[in-house]
């Protein structure tokens, strides 16, 4: 089992809109997720900066790599670039974060 973490960034203002966008996730795009083996997803937001904290977890990260032609994760990424940067392509801009500590 791989833990994966990154973080992402929200626009100003829109710290209402991205936790009820998420709280409505589309069934279909948790589906899909689901099938790529992604489970323990949690997203948290630092509220001073507004970075956003991503977490997952999953047995192969390279599944992870097909996601972005699925058209449902375009058409999701494609609403959620109004409230958070993305790339020309909608995707949005993440960094990936290094593990330096676990405890079980
Ligand atoms: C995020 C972003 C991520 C997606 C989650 C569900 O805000 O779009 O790419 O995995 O939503």
């Amino acid at each position: 089992m791989h833990r994966v973490a990154f973080k992402m960034k929200l626009f100003e203002g829109f710290e209402a809109e991205y936790k009820r966008l998420h709280d409505n996730l589309w069934p279909e795009l948790e589906a899909l997720l689901k099938a790529k083996g992604v489970h323990d997803y949690s997203i948290f937001l630092d509220e001073e900066t507004l970075t956003l904290f991503a977490y997952l977890q999953i047995s192969d990260p390279a599944a992870l790599d097909d996601l972005p032609a699925q058209p449902v994760m375009q058409r999701w990424w494609e609403q959620m670039s109004r409230v958070m940067e993305s790339h020309p392509d909608n995707s949005p801009v993440t960094f990936p974060l290094k593990e330096v500590f676990y405890m079980k």
